[in-house]
């Protein structure tokens, strides 16, 4: 069966992408990061001690700004599929810390195809492009559109993007952008919109938080469930030539539209409880994307299986039985900060 290694399998698409490889019989490796408090949450249901026999997940320390331990990483695993998905991913962040995203979300790439062409090992690679990439390009977009990058975390993208172009005309490599739009889900990082809301929303409706802080409502996202779109990262590392895909629900919603319906759904009237804040707003925000993934349902037979309604009554459905168990702990005298979200 094949190998493949998984950057970033700690984070929201690298635990679906996991878990998909692993039922498809790979065996997967995974990099991850040291950190002074647990960070495999996403990923523990999957693991089984090293000394089972039976484990075919298996997880090294490392990091995406160290080249010399990643070529050493892939000359040992030779994996035949890499999906490079760690990165600084978050777009508002890059504004605070453009040279950390230029390293690991632009750079990172380029260390791990020099791994590859150092190595000479025969892999397959998946780089995780982003629909933030489009920026200010008229909708709808799909992967002929010009970029228009209007965050330090875009042009990083773009950095990582071309490059892997590059690796793929000059070398010969089998590489692959994706180009994803946005995708959620239960799992999804809590100071992304979309599960902020839900969080939120379900735990103002037991009584464990009193408001919510939002920046700017009016943007529109395409947004879809990230199960769906790690099984789009596989199809396009089995195809018979290497090359770049969107991939999109598309439809578009704005971030109130989002906010709205959540707060519907718990019969909830969110102007009672939201503010704006504007320590949310981005120096430049993307105002709107919508993508077309038509070349991705042709070539590659993808079909989305989640909507958009069955994608927020999901993530809320999920955030409410989080909240009852922290209401449980919560009237045990057990209190979560937040003020730092
Ligand atoms: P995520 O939840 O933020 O996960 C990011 C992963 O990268 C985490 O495992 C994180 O490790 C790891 N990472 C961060 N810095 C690292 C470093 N210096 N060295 C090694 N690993 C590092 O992101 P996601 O939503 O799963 O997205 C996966 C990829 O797709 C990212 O590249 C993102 O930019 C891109 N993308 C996402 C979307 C989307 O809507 N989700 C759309 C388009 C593209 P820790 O857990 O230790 O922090
Ligand atoms: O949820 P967001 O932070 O996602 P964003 O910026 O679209 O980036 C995500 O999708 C990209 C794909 O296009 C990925 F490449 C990237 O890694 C990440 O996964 O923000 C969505 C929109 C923005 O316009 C933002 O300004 O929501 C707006 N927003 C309004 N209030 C907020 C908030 N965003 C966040 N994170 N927090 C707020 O309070």
């Amino acid at each position: 069966m094949k190998t493949a290694f998984i950057t970033g399998i700690t984070g929201q698409d690298g635990s679906y992408l996991a878990e998909f490889l692993l039922d498809k019989g790979y065996t997967v490796h995974g990099l991850i990061r040291r950190s002074s408090t647990f960070n495999t949450d996403r990923i523990d249901h999957l693991y089984k001690d090293v000394h089972d026999p039976s484990a075919r997940l298996h997880l090294h320390f490392g990091d995406l700004s160290v080249s010399g331990q990643l070529t050493d990483l892939l000359h040992t695993i030779r994996p035949d599929e890499i999906y490079h998905l760690g990165a600084q991913s978050h777009v508002r962040v890059s504004f605070d810390m453009p040279e950390y995203t230029g390293d690991i979300t632009g750079l990172g790439t380029l260390r791990l195809l020099e791994a590859i062409r150092k190595t000479g090992i025969t892999t397959r690679f998946y780089q995780a492009s982003s629909s933030e990439m489009f920026g200010a390009a008229p909708p709808p977009q799909n992967q002929d559109t010009p970029f228009q990058p209007q965050s330090p975390y875009a042009a990083a993208k773009v950095y990582a993007h071309y490059v892997v172009k590059n690796y793929r005309d000059a070398y010969g490599l089998f590489v692959c952008n994706g180009i994803l739009f946005n995708h959620e889900s239960p799992r999804r990082g809590e100071t992304f919109v979309t599960r902020k809301i839900t969080r939120a929303a379900t735990r103002i409706k037991l009584g464990l938080q009193q408001k919510l802080f939002l920046g700017n409502l009016d943007a529109k996202r395409d947004w879809g469930f990230a199960g769906d779109y790690v099984e789009a990262m596989w199809l396009m590392l089995q195809q018979d030539k290497p090359d770049d895909y969107v991939i999109a629900l598309g439809e578009t919603h704005s971030v109130k539209e989002f906010l709205e319906k959540v707060f519907q759904k718990l019969s909830l009237d969110y102007q009672k409880y939201v503010e704006i804040d504007a320590r949310y707003f981005r120096p430049t925000d993307v105002n709107i994307l919508l993508g077309d993934a038509t070349k991705a349902r042709d070539i590659l037979g993808w079909k989305p299986k989640v909507g958009f309604e069955e994608l927020v009554d999901m993530m809320v459905e999920a955030d409410m039985e989080l909240a009852k168990k922290e209401k449980t702990l919560h009237d045990a005298g057990y209190k979560r900060a937040d003020n730092i979200r």
